[in-house]
């Protein structure tokens, strides 16, 4: 890999060389790679964000890889930051101590601000959390969540094995999708799981829920897979895991949380998996043809989207954004809208404030801005929690304020 970035010439997963390019959006800047002011001037490289097919596993996956080292050590992404997402993390934390209660210790990897190894300790356990992102395992750490600050690995694992010995529950969340070496990964969660009762549990965006909503702005360069189970049980066979249980949760728009077992483990194995996977064929996510007509419904919704922007923004109104996610860079990249359409950014996180989005560069600013100045419209970019923020902003609603939300189908409310 040169130092930032390498093209993969196989499948992530099952290392055949029979893909077929089946999603083309624009390239980017990296999506969560804010700017501050006084580097503005500096023009951030684009990476290619083309989404492959593999013809033989049926898995769908980016083969441009760019450095988890530049991606994640200076994080911004805080998992905290909506409490929408910290009750989601509560319910999960108690659904796991429910159906797979054990003694001692929780691991969860990419553990980011200690959310969910938070709600564990609630639950009497002990905790230890797994994160590259230095600022952020730090501030984890003052909040009393043990946190070792480095990516998940075999290595990582026999240190954690020798100091704690095998594990019952590791979670890995909106994080297993984000590493180009997945066998690796697992076979250091093989190292440190228990074989009589140990669960291994993942939250991933679902393919399925992305191709029925035309969620196609949840594709950057830090997802480098987009999973379906029908190519998923496959893959985690083939590295000793089995998949007892999944569940459709609603987090970003639609994820799936898989709940695994060394091959052999005590749990039963649910009958909602093979359910779930006959819903997949039905959707065609074993056909390449399924993701080439899904580029057909991204240009309806680009169409509709420039559309309404463009009317009010003939209409002299002002427009400003709600929430400066990671996927409002490929939004608003793939649909070339910027400070011509939107005037300013708002967002709740502290890590944001007064930075500068990736590549059209508008500035984010805390959401007090957007009550001092009224703006006609507000472009809820952090759509997945478009409900909440509505909700949570009814004074502005009722001010006269309007919001616009672009997916899955573009609306004014
Ligand atoms: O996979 C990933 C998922 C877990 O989260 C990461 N690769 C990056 C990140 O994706 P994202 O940035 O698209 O995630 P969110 O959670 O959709 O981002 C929402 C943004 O909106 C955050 O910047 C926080 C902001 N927000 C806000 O300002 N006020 C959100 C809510 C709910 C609010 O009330």
């Amino acid at each position: 890999m040169n130092k930032d970035y390498y093209k993969r010439k196989d499948c992530r997963q099952c290392h055949s060389q029979d893909l077929s390019i089946a999603i083309n959006l624009n390239p980017t800047p990296l999506a969560n790679d804010y700017i501050y002011e006084k580097d503005l001037k500096i023009i951030k490289k684009k990476y290619p964000l083309d989404v492959y097919f593999c013809n033989s596993c049926k898995h769908l996956q980016l083969l441009d890889v760019v450095n988890p080292k530049k991606l994640y050590e200076n994080y911004v992404y805080v998992s905290g930051t909506s409490s929408a997402f910290v009750k989601h993390f509560e319910k999960y934390a108690e659904y796991l101590n429910h159906n797979f209660n054990s003694e001692g210790l929780v691991i969860d990897i990419g553990s980011n601000d200690g959310t969910i190894l938070k709600a564990f300790k609630r639950f009497g356990y002990e905790v230890l959390g797994v994160e590259p992102a230095k600022a952020i395992a730090e501030e984890a750490i003052k909040n009393g969540i043990e946190t070792i600050i480095d990516f998940f690995n075999p290595v990582v694992a026999s240190e954690i094995k020798k100091k704690y010995g095998e594990v019952s529950i590791i979670t890995a969340n909106n994080v297993f999708a984000h590493i180009d070496n997945p066998s690796d990964f697992l076979a250091g969660v093989r190292k440190i799981i228990s074989s009589d009762n140990g669960v291994f549990c993942f939250e991933v965006s679902y393919l399925k829920d992305v191709i029925e909503n035309t969620f196609f702005d949840t594709i950057y360069h830090e997802h480098l897979d987009y999973h379906s189970l029908l190519s998923l049980r496959g893959f985690l066979k083939r590295n000793g895991f089995e998949i007892i249980d999944a569940l459709k949760v609603a987090t970003h728009g639609g994820s799936i949380r898989v709940i695994s077992q060394k091959i052999g483990g005590k749990y039963k194995i649910s009958e909602s998996v093979n359910k779930l996977i006959d819903e997949e064929y039905n959707t065609g996510l074993h056909k390449l043809s399924t993701f080439v007509n899904f580029s057909s419904q991204i240009e309806k919704t680009r169409e509709n989207l420039i559309k309404v922007l463009k009317d009010l923004k003939d209409q002299g109104k002002s427009i400003i954004g709600y929430g400066a996610p990671a996927k409002a860079t490929t939004l608003m990249h793939h649909f070339d809208i910027g400070p011509e359409e939107i005037d300013y950014i708002v967002d709740d996180s502290k890590w944001k404030q007064n930075l500068y989005t990736p590549g059209k560069k508008i500035k984010i600013l805390p959401v007090n801005n957007m009550y001092e100045d009224n703006p006609d419209y507000v472009l809820i970019l952090a759509w997945n929690f478009a409900d909440f923020i509505i909700k949570k902003n009814k004074k502005f609603h009722d001010n006269g304020g309007k919001f616009i939300v672009p997916l899955p189908k573009v609306k004014i409310i």
